[in-house]
């Protein structure tokens, strides 16, 4: 299997890079940004949670993402791969993913990360608020709050898959296109 994480924070390119990722090597997209506002939508409790975190520009609690992903493992048997959008976000995170996907004799192939530089960051979530309706990315302080989040508790995720040999950086400041290449020259060596 090719079992991707697209890693970087709010803002890098994680969600547009998976929808190419997704026609190029028919993957499975899990994005628990994604679930979690269908959740929401849906008014579930979990959405009512969920959602006054991420108004505020905070994560979710690490077990209420973990079992979204678990679940959407379970459903897709004969997945020949996933890109794992916008999670794992802690160190706690990704030790759950590695045991979920070895308890199906799989694991993670890489781990691809997006690099933009805070000011391009902002400039792209509050272009996106003006239409998007999310909450999230309607306010300075809100994105700089998820900016914060990332740095104290995602960044480390990077080091964990650095350890394991699996970490690759790219450029993320450029024409979609652009950068879409560089991502493939990394996943077609996997
Ligand atoms: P996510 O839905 O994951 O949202 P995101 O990080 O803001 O978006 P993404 O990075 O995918 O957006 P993209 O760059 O593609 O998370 C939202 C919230 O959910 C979190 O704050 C948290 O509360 C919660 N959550 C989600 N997962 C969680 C987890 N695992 N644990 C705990 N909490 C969790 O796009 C941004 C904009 O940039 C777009 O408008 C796009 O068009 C534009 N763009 C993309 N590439 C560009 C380029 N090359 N040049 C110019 N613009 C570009």
């Amino acid at each position: 299997m090719l079992n991707l994480v697209l890693f970087g924070p709010p803002g890098a390119g994680k969600g547009t890079q998976s929808q190419n990722l997704i026609e190029k090597y028919g993957l499975i997209h899990l994005s628990t940004g994604d679930l979690l506002r269908s959740e929401i939508a849906q008014g579930t409790t979990l959405g009512l949670e969920a959602k006054k975190l991420m108004d505020e520009g905070l994560l979710v609690p690490d077990e209420v993402v973990i079992g979204m992903i678990s679940n959407k493992l379970d459903t897709n048997p004969d997945a020949k791969g996933f890109i794992f959008d916008g999670f794992p976000r802690t160190v706690a995170q990704a030790t759950a993913l590695d045991n979920l996907l070895q308890s199906k004799a799989t694991a993670i192939s890489g781990m691809i990360a997006l690099e933009v530089n805070d000011a391009e960051l902002e400039s792209r979530l509050l272009l996106r608020g003006k239409d998007s309706g999310r909450p999230d990315d309607a306010n300075p302080e809100v994105i700089r709050k998820r900016i914060r989040e990332y740095n104290e508790k995602t960044a480390p995720v990077a080091d964990f898959y650095k350890g394991q040999a699996k970490f690759t950086s790219i450029n993320g400041i450029g024409s979609i296109d652009e950068i879409f290449t560089a991502i493939s020259a990394v996943v077609d060596k996997y």
